[in-house]
């Protein structure tokens, strides 16, 4: 019998693409819900893996990449990919894979909800009702700040990025953007305003994050960039924690520079409970939940699996991000 190429899945993925997977490949996977697969053992499956489906949630280090003997590909079920080695993995020929495209709107819908949850603050109204302090009603009970004609920084005009502009235009938000490169087309179609980042933090009500995790967006908000922004200003994260420096958030929180912030990535995740951003009731935490619809964690799933087919057979994969060299 032919051997059928190996392949280890980090997490338990849908089952209808885990059958698919399994008509052409040999496949191990690591089904257990609640906790992330074991070093070891992941060490021990990449030895002779001729692929990897992993998430977020795999660190994929140059000491494990090391291990592998077989490894063509790396198919990361997301659309970020800081957690791998990426300059290890292209030096060893190992193909790397994202899952673009099929989260975007998904991921801005989750934005765009954050953003209401924090400038209304409503997980703090309802946490307020059901602790049965709704005894009376005042006119400045849980007031909060207007959304409609407000003005949004976009900080990343990405494919996400832009969908969070379409959403904000909706809301007839006068729009802002930094981006590493202007996108001409995209300001006259959607009608919005490239700023330096100085400029928009000084301008905005929200600042929203959706730049990839790189070294040259790691700790690219810090004390001195809370100090430009309003202090009615909110700034939303759904991109990666280690883009803003939390310590420095918790001080501009508690010294009131800003408002109020809304979370869905953190720089430890999950996020520790004795984490000080839980004390504050200014700050709207999520779980990492961005791209989690039902629909869209299925696609993601079917691309990761394409992406993975497609390398093992051979072929470059649509969404390979390390380009050969
Ligand atoms: C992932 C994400 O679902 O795509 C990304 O970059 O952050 C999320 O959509 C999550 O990280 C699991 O890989």
């Amino acid at each position: 019998a032919t051997l059928k190429p190996k392949i280890f899945i980090t997490r338990k993925i849908p089952t209808q693409i885990i059958n698919q997977l399994e008509e052409t490949c040999d496949v191990s996977i690591w089904d257990d819900e609640y906790s992330p697969v074991p070093q070891d053992v992941l060490e021990e499956q990449i030895i002779d893996a001729d692929g990897l489906l992993c998430l977020l949630t795999e660190t994929i280090n140059k000491e494990l990449l090391e291990k592998a003997t077989k490894l063509k590909v790396i198919s990361n079920m997301a659309v970020g990919y800081n957690n791998i080695d990426i300059a290890t993995a292209s030096k060893k020929g190992i193909i790397i894979t994202n899952t673009p495209d099929v989260l975007t709107e998904t991921t801005a819908d989750l934005t765009f909800a954050l953003l209401m949850a924090t400038a209304r603050r409503i997980p703090e109204a309802s946490a307020y009702l059901r602790d049965g302090k709704w005894s009376t009603w005042s006119p400045m009970l849980l007031t909060g700040q207007d959304i409609y004609q407000s003005t949004i920084g976009i900080i990343g005009l990405g494919r996400i990025g832009e969908a969070l502009a379409k959403r904000a235009k909706g809301f007839n938000m006068n729009i802002l953007y930094h981006n590493r490169n202007r996108k001409p087309e995209v300001e006259v179609a959607l009608g919005i305003q490239y700023t330096s980042i100085e400029e928009l933090l000084r301008n905005a009500d929200f600042v929203c994050i959706m730049t990839p995790y790189t070294t040259e967006t790691k700790n690219m908000i810090r004390k001195e960039h809370f100090r430009m922004m309003k202090n009615s200003a909110i700034i939303i994260n759904t991109a990666r924690g280690g883009i803003i420096n939390e310590h420095d958030l918790y001080q501009a929180l508690v010294d009131k520079e800003i408002w109020a912030a809304g979370l869905d990535v953190f720089e430890q995740e999950p996020l520790p409970l004795n984490h000080p951003l839980l004390t504050l009731p200014n700050v709207v935490t999520l779980p990492h939940i961005g791209s989690a619809s039902i629909t869209t964690r299925v696609k993601m799933a079917e691309v990761a699996a394409t992406n993975l087919h497609q390398a093992i057979n051979g072929e470059t994969p649509k969404n390979m991000v390390n380009k050969k060299a």
